[in-house]
């Protein structure tokens, strides 16, 4: 019997000669720096970008978070399509879709044995729906990974609070991970605003947040049964908040980072110091990346009246180059409608970003190039060299001596070459280890620096502010070690053409109001609340409330109020009451409610009356703010309002 041909056997040798090459390779290899991503953070970096779905009663209700009272009877999506909004997010590029599969409101959107209070109970499908299946079932349809979030505040559950819950959130979690196949992420936020329905108590609720989830033990359930799902939360365990909703890491923005405990307690989800989220830390403890989470409009639920709100391609691009460019990832929240389908709005946007994406990616110019390098590891050993570098593989790389700590990339084009981005990795494999990069261009005969940066991990997309073009270019790198890089690209971005966010704003002139208040403080007078400049706010320490007077009666359906944008949340209403007057002395109450989710998301927030109101004052007083940072457990007593807005 003949096992083996002359090409089978010269087949083998090739393989045992490069299986030997290999292991070489590995063994001249540097030594990994700092701290290295997990197998399971290795696929997370390569997936890139993610849609986060919100679909709920609080989608019916017109709000961004449920109280937990909606009556099941609400949900009855007529036309809902799992295939339809998975598709849309495939068209935009995206890989992956985490369902949120119970939000704060407490309704599961799969048939629990845990609590009564979910999808069987609705007129969807006669109560025999499963909508994580369906999201599941589209998301392998369509190739896409999927993964859930689970919300362990609920507002719902009459146990909330007690030990009993967490028994029966850790089941809701064992349902989720046992019979929905596998998941690449499992998705935990930090959000517990205290109050709600809690089986008809209508109560405030507070929990220790350093210790009643009993996190790491919860998440030994997601370990155990779901391996290769990476945890998010604030803090990890895989990856964390970049501690904004708008989806972007400052500049400079590491994959490490040492976590900050609070009061002296370990850190915990919603229990940390959170100072360092954005830009991590230069040789962190841990390798815990980003995610950028943003939603396609201002809010995670739909809402019609933000039909003319969703992002534009040009705005998405930017978020993309700011998280997925920095070394993060994208993960993108989509809201269908009541009707259970993204509006098309949403996905014609998500359509035409995916082809810009596709556009800009499509050709790496620099392959174009000569590339020569000033050192090469271990005497120019072959493997380590700089032809690795455009060969679009992650993890091969260019490599220098040990001893090396500067070195220099040239690239030379026989033809000019016309570039505004340049995209850099690192293996990662080996840690973070550059510390930071120029770009220069020979120009006029010398070299002219276009960019700086630092942070270069799994991704770095420097976006020029404009198209540049040379014949030669030249990346110097600095690394504390020795330096592994293993991509440069450089690739044009086209014009983009994206269509106006419409201004539907339909909003009174505030010319002839007057505000006034009971604050005295001058330089954060009252009148910037209304001086249509979102960069000023009214603050008081003193005062609950903002009056307003319109100068003449105006005939309004709905008020905005925008809390301050200087990037903390502090002093930003979290419920209010609205009272409107004829005369300015007697004041009746148009409207109560909450501002949910202002402080992770401190966007223009929307008070539509039930019917058209007319008046001559308003005032809108706050009844519960964001407590400064440091006092999170005292009694509040800031104010912030960058402006008010009435709308017709
Ligand atoms: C936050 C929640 O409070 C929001 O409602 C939303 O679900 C967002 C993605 O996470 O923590």
């Amino acid at each position: 019997m003949r096992l083996f041909t002359r090409q089978h056997l010269s087949f083998l040798s090739i393989l045992l000669f490069s299986t030997g090459a290999y292991a070489q390779h590995l063994n001249d290899a540097p030594q990994p720096y700092g701290a290295i991503p997990s197998e399971r953070q290795l696929k997370w970096h390569e997936t890139e970008m993610y849609c986060l779905v919100h679909f709920t009663p609080t989608t019916f209700q017109n709000k961004e978070w449920g109280y937990g009272d909606a009556a099941p009877s609400l949900f009855n999506p007529k036309k809902f399509n799992a295939l339809q909004i998975v598709s849309a997010a495939k068209s935009g590029g995206f890989k992956g879709i985490i369902f949120v599969t119970k939000h704060h409101d407490g309704f599961a959107l799969w048939p629990t044995k845990t609590a009564a209070y979910n999808i069987s109970e609705s007129p969807w499908k006669d109560g025999k729906g499963d909508m994580v299946r369906e999201f599941q079932q589209a998301a392998s349809q369509q190739g896409m990974k999927f993964g859930i979030y689970c919300s362990p505040w609920d507002r719902n559950n009459p146990n909330y609070g007690t030990p009993a819950y967490l028994t029966i959130y850790r089941n809701q979690l064992k349902e989720l991970y046992s019979n929905y196949g596998e998941l690449f992420m499992s998705w935990h936020d930090g959000a517990n605003g205290g109050d709600g329905y809690y089986g008809g108590k209508n109560e405030k609720r507070k929990v220790d947040q350093s210790s009643y989830y009993d996190w790491m033990n919860t998440w030994e359930i997601t370990r155990e049964l779901q391996p290769n799902a990476s945890i998010f939360s604030d803090i990890g365990l895989d990856v964390r908040w970049v501690g904004n909703e708008k989806g972007i890491s400052p500049e400079t923005s590491w994959s490490t980072i040492t976590i900050k405990g609070n009061e002296d307690k370990p850190a915990m989800p919603g229990f940390m110091d959170d100072s360092n989220l954005g830009s991590g830390t230069r040789g962190g403890k841990q390798w815990i990346p980003f995610e950028g989470d943003v939603s396609l409009r201002p809010g995670w639920f739909y809402h019609a009246d933000q039909d003319g709100q969703v992002k534009t391609v040009a705005e998405l691009f930017n978020i993309y180059c700011k998280s997925v460019g920095h070394g993060g990832a994208l993960d993108l929240g989509l809201s269908p409608t009541t009707e259970g389908i993204l509006h098309p709005k949403d996905v014609n946007t998500l359509t035409a970003f995916g082809k810009l994406i596709k556009q800009v990616f499509a050709h790496n110019l620099a392959k174009e190039a000569k590339i020569s390098v000033s050192n090469v590891r271990n005497k120019q050993q072959a493997s380590f060299g700089p032809n690795n570098l455009t060969d679009a593989s992650r993890y091969s790389y260019w490599a220098t001596d040990d001893a090396v700590h500067h070195a220099t990339a040239q690239l030379d084009f026989k033809k000019t070459v016309h570039f505004s981005i340049i995209q850099l990795r690192e293996n990662i494999k080996l840690g973070q280890r550059i510390d930071s990069v120029g770009i220069d261009i020979f120009s006029n005969n010398k070299w002219k620096e276009l960019a700086k940066a630092t942070s270069i991990g799994s991704n770095r997309i420097i976006r020029l502010p404009q198209a540049e073009t040379t014949k030669r270019l030249r990346i110097r790198v600095y690394a504390p070690v020795a330096i592994a890089l293993s991509e440069i690209g450089l690739y044009l971005e086209p014009e983009i053409k994206s269509a106006e966010t419409e201004n539907t704003a339909n909003t009174y002139s505030k010319t002839n109001w007057k505000a006034v208040s009971t604050s005295t403080i001058t330089e954060s007078a009252p009148k910037n609340a209304i001086d249509n400049n979102a960069s000023t706010f009214f603050e008081t320490k003193t005062s609950n409330f903002i009056a307003l007077d319109f100068s003449k009666p105006l005939v309004f359906s709905a008020v905005g109020y925008l809390p301050a944008q200087d990037g903390t949340a502090a002093g930003a209403i979290e419920k209010y009451e609205l009272l409107s007057s004829e005369d300015g002395k007697k004041w009746s109450t148009i409207a109560t409610g909450e501002f949910s989710n202002i402080k992770a998301n401190p966007i223009l927030q929307r008070i539509s009356l039930v019917q058209k109101t007319t008046a001559r004052y308003l005032k809108l007083v706050a009844r519960q703010t964001v407590p400064p940072a440091k006092t999170e457990n005292k009694e509040n007593s800031l104010l912030r309002i960058a402006e008010i807005e009435v709308f017709r």
